[in-house]
This record gives C-alpha cells, sequence and structure tokens, in this order.
C-alpha cells in the first residue's frame, strides 16, 4: 500500500474556527426563505455557473469531469443582497461552489473525499452532529457549532458527515475556488473511493 501525499490527520486542521463571523439571525432568515426549494437532493444552490439551466441546482450531486470549482461564480437570485451574499464578501479566499445542504434526521453520508478546503457554517444543528474522518478503522468525531464562525474542513482527508439526531440538520458549505488534491498517496483502498458531492 502506498501512502504519500494525503494530508496528514491532524486534530488542529480536521476542522478549525476562521475569524469570518457572520450573525446567526439573519443567516438563519434567508434559510427559512429558501426551505420550500429543498428537495430530495437535500441541496440548493447559492452560487451557480453563467447561464446555468437551473441555477438552484447547478451544484447538486458530484462536480462533472473538465468542471471547476471556480466555474459557480454567480450569486443565485435568490441569494443576493442576503447575509449569505455579504459573508461571501468577507472571504479570505476566493468562493466556489456554495451550497445550502439539508442532512435529515437519522442519516449519514457515504465515506469519501474532496478535492479541495471546504468552509461549513452551521445554520441548524444540535450536538448530535458530526463530521468524521476516518483513520483506518477510527474516525474523530467533530461538531460545527452554530455560533456565527465559519468553518474551515480539510476536506481532502477521507470523512462522512452524521446526523444521529431526530431533527434535520442545515449547513452552508463552500469550496474553496482553488483548493486542489488528488486521490495521489491514499491507501488503495481509500484511493479507490471517488471524491463526492
Ligand atoms: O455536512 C455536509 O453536508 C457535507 C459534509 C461533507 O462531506 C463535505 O463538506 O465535504
Amino acid at each position: 500500500m502506498t501512502r504519500v501525499a494525503m494530508p496528514a490527520l491532524d486534530g488542529a486542521t480536521m476542522l478549525r474556527r476562521t475569524q469570518v463571523y457572520q450573525d446567526l439571525a439573519p443567516m438563519r432568515d434567508v434559510l427559512k426563505a429558501v426551505k420550500p426549494l429543498f428537495d430530495d437532493d437535500n441541496v440548493i444552490s447559492v452560487t451557480s455557473r453563467p447561464g446555468a439551466e437551473q441555477p438552484l441546482k447547478d451544484c447538486a450531486g458530484w462536480l462533472p469531469e473538465g468542471v471547476k470549482e471556480r466555474d459557480f461564480r454567480i450569486i443565485n437570485s435568490e441569494f443576493r443582497g442576503t447575509a449569505i451574499e455579504e459573508l461571501l464578501g468577507k472571504l479570505p479566499f476566493e468562493y466556489g461552489r456554495t451550497r445550502l445542504m439539508r442532512m435529515p434526521k437519522k442519516s449519514c453520508l457515504s465515506i469519501h473525499w474532496d478535492a479541495s478546503l471546504r468552509y461549513h457554517y452551521a445554520l441548524v444543528t444540535n450536538p448530535a452532529c458530526y463530521l468524521v474522518f476516518m483513520d483506518g478503522g477510527t474516525g474523530h468525531f467533530r461538531h460545527v457549532p452554530a455560533d456565527g464562525y465559519l468553518y474551515e474542513m480539510d476536506a481532502r482527508l477521507t470523512h462522512t458527515a452524521i446526523n444521529a439526531s431526530r431533527e434535520a440538520r442545515f449547513h452552508l458549505v463552500i469550496c474553496d475556488a482553488h483548493g486542489g488534491s488528488t486521490g495521489e498517496g491514499r491507501p488503495e483502498a481509500l484511493a479507490a473511493l471517488a471524491p463526492s458531492r
């Protein structure tokens, strides 16, 4: 098994609080306004590509081959002039795909890894919701609190997310437009996992 370039699993870098802060109440107002737009895929696109046929669904699913995070640079009309646009304007990096992610009660994601750092802002959560970073057979659980701060996640690490509660969880998830990494260096069994969502 080869292990070369996979980012190190380190408690401090799996998830860290950034300096970026946005009041929670107006952020939750935006969520409330768009909540009826969620459907089975549990994702609403905040940003989309120029000319997207369905801007609110442009970021759902996997990043298609040849498409870059930075292509998702249009803030959809539903989010213009809102606290979410204000938050995006404060970032010290360029945003790529930006989505509202609903995680239904008693659910989890498949284990995967992503090509860039990701940033999570918890809108509605509770202590039974976690990002879980895998280290062989061990999972390191991290909770993203709804404290108004944006959290940086090293999504290049193999991970999943779980909602072990009886309520839906809502996060705003922002991809770094220029982050990047490949599966190179992962143990073979994990390299076979495709990057996801
Ligand atoms: O928490 C979520 O909804 C997605 C978590 C995740 O896998 C990610 O941000 O890469």
